[in-house]
């Protein structure tokens, strides 16, 4: 009888303890992550404070979403040059950052052809260098979302806008390295909801319209050559306030005049990021939230309306 009386309890309490064990092994797991997450729920910040880039040292290869955020005064981007193997930041700082900065002051001086021939003196492998992409530019207190495809490699995040005495912000600290391993992220891209596609036969094209709200967009490069200015083209969104002066933004939107590209910002713009230079065949895509109002796509390229790289477009409700 005392069995009898004894078993519930003993069965009870092998229970209690499995179930206990079963606790314990479940806070030990780690949660469960399901494979293909879209990479804008994990996405990689950058933050500028000043004249820096505040960010991981190391990511995954594949598909990258990075949230830039300009915490700053002045407007900036960033954008990932690939390094030829063997070269880093400090090739950059010798053999990249003198003849730019030269070839700057020559323009700034209006000596057009010695600035040219300090252009020249850029060693041959900064032709190698593969422009990946990054965000447009992205005024001051604004965030940018781009997602990007990236081999695995040596990387150097830059921005060469320029501050108000001319000088490039590569050459005040916005230069940083970032390796991306051999390692895919196993991320997806994000799923579109307007596509446009960026040649330098058509320009930037899209069709449609824009409404209010989040927008993703997609930017297939299907081309991409070498500019008056030495870059590749891409897109930048910006906002038209009443006061935007058309001809001054896409000026602006040349580095190599004296005040092109440098700070101020044209008057009545608000850059919302955008893609940046990337290859031919590339994909990028970013993400915003837009109000209804006046727009425009623009390339950091001269001359970018006898393009087709400056496009309006309203914004709807
Ligand atoms: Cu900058």
């Amino acid at each position: 009888m005392v069995k009898n009386k004894t078993l519930p309890f003993v069965i009870t309490l092998y229970v209690l303890v499995l179930l206990c064990i079963g606790c314990k092994n479940d806070k030990k797991k780690p949660p469960v992550i399901t494979e293909q997450q879209p990479s804008i729920d994990k996405s990689i910040e950058i933050i500028t404070e000043v004249m820096d880039f505040q960010t991981v040292d190391t990511i995954t290869s594949g598909w990258n979403t990075f949230k830039y955020v300009n915490k700053s005064k002045e407007t900036h981007f960033f954008l990932l040059d690939k390094y030829p193997e063997g070269r880093t930041i400090e090739d950059t700082k010798r053999d990249i950052m003198p003849p730019f900065d030269k070839g700057m002051d020559l323009i700034n001086h209006g000596n057009m052809d010695e600035a040219m021939a300090a252009f020249g003196k850029l060693p041959e492998w900064f032709s190698i260098i593969v422009f990946s992409g990054g965000s447009g530019l992205v005024s001051p207190k604004h965030t940018s979302t781009t997602t990007v495809k990236l081999d695995s490699g040596y990387y150097i995040i830059e921005c060469y806008v320029k501050m108000a005495n001319g000088k490039f912000h590569t050459s005040m600290g916005m230069t940083k390295e970032l390796v991306v391993l051999d390692k895919d992220s196993g991320h997806t891209p994000p799923k579109s909801t307007i596509q446009i596609e960026l040649s330098s036969t058509e320009g930037i094209v899209f069709v449609g319209e824009v409404s209010s709200g989040k927008q993703i967009f997609e930017v297939t490069f299907k081309d991409q050559i070498v500019h008056e200015n030495f870059v590749g083209h891409d897109i930048n969104l910006v906002r038209l306030e009443e006061n935007a002066d058309l001809e001054a933004l896409e000026a602006w939107m040349n580095w190599a005049t004296p005040t092109g590209l440098m700070t101020p910002a044209p008057e009545g713009v608000l850059f919302l990021g955008g893609t940046n230079d990337s290859p031919a065949g590339s994909i990028q895509y970013f993400e915003v939230m837009l109000q209804p109002g006046n727009y425009a796509f623009i390339s950091e390229v001269p001359k970018a309306g006898e393009k087709g790289m400056f496009r309006h477009f309203k914004v709807t409700n």
